[in-house]
């Protein structure tokens, strides 16, 4: 059965399933142990990290959401009439409704996500809210190289929205050249950003070890990933989420913790992990103001106005391009 199925597998999907097993073998192969956080997001991991934005410890999304609202009117007589907005990461669209009630139509909007189910779902929905908007979803990694139809217009202003802290999840040198090609993307529009800023460390440990273990579903859901998509035979029981803050670090880390000694198998080759032993499985960086502008200035953004809330929890960065 296996093997029919992967006779009728389209390329894209074979690729991007050589791809991981690749990746998590090379990430099993080294110490420490280390790998994209762009696994989670398979149908299933969507799902949780949507559940994940409702948790009541999980700020970070009710924060930009509060942000969004407050200031939508403000943003998007910055953005102008007929701009297209490119969303990079757009997840489940919920953000880019807030903007699209106060923009008065939007040339087009351009939803850049990995995970293709998820976003050609989600792109339905929307559709079916703004029957006026042009929607042209792109499913891409917009880490790498990225190639954007042309623009509607000649002269037709791009907006780029990069919203929920997703830049916490890229190392500092991806970030640095994400916003480098944004930048290129976007030359004569800008980039509305959403980061988060450091806080009480005890804020954010909550926010990433949540009461009813949904973080924890989300990162152990990659073994279950793994487990049907690459044919490997990990426990998940015998893995425990393991997030804390590396103040040093300035970044949530979160790592799947063996509970013992054990050997999985990946595509042919056997692995062992001793008890305690960890796979990194995210950085999520946290920020301040000046140091976003710094990385912004590096990048040849050019800052303009700034939105946060009055604990200064999380901030929304307008940045031209
Ligand atoms: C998508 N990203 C910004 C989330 C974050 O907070 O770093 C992913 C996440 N990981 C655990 N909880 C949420």
């Amino acid at each position: 059965l296996r093997k029919e199925a992967d006779a009728i597998e389209d390329p894209a999907a074979a690729a991007a399933r050589g791809e991981f097993a690749r990746d998590l073998q090379a990430a099993l192969a080294k110490r420490p142990r280390q790998l994209s956080p762009k696994y989670f997001y398979d149908a299933a991991g969507s799902a949780l990290f949507d559940r994940i934005c409702e948790l009541p410890e999980y700020y970070l999304t009710r924060c930009e959401l509060g942000l969004l609202s407050a200031h939508a009117p403000e943003i998007a007589e910055h953005m102008g009439a007929e701009a297209e907005i490119i969303e990079f990461g757009a997840g489940s669209l919920a953000k880019i409704r807030l903007l699209l009630d106060a923009l008065q139509g939007p040339g087009r909007y351009l939803p850049i996500d990995i995970s293709g189910e998820h976003l050609a779902a989600a792109a339905r929905r929307l559709q079916q809210d703004y029957p006026q908007l042009q929607i042209q979803p792109v499913v891409a990694d917009y880490t790498k190289g990225l190639r954007l139809p042309p623009r509607l217009h000649r002269g037709t202003r791009r907006i780029g929205f990069f919203p929920g802290s997703t830049i916490g999840n890229l190392r500092p040198d991806e970030a640095l050249r994400f916003l480098k090609q944004a930048a290129a993307l976007l030359r004569g529009g800008a980039l509305l950003l959403g980061a988060d800023l450091i806080k009480a460390p005890a804020v954010l440990h909550a926010a990433y070890n949540d009461a009813q273990g949904v973080t924890a579903a989300f990162n152990l859901n990659l073994l279950v990933r793994a487990n049907r998509e690459l044919g490997t035979d990990f426990d998940p029981s015998g893995f425990a989420h393991s997030a804390f803050y590396n103040a040093g670090q300035q970044r949530i880390e979160m790592h799947l913790m063996s509970l013992r000694k054990q050997e999985v198998g990946v595509c042919g080759r056997r692995y062992e992990f001793v008890e305690g032993e960890t796979l990194h499985t995210e950085n999520s960086y946290k920020f301040t103001i000046d140091s976003l502008h710094e990385l912004a200035t590096h990048a040849g953004l050019r800052r303009g106005p700034v939105w946060t809330d009055k604990h200064r929890r999380f901030g929304l960065l307008w940045l031209d391009a």
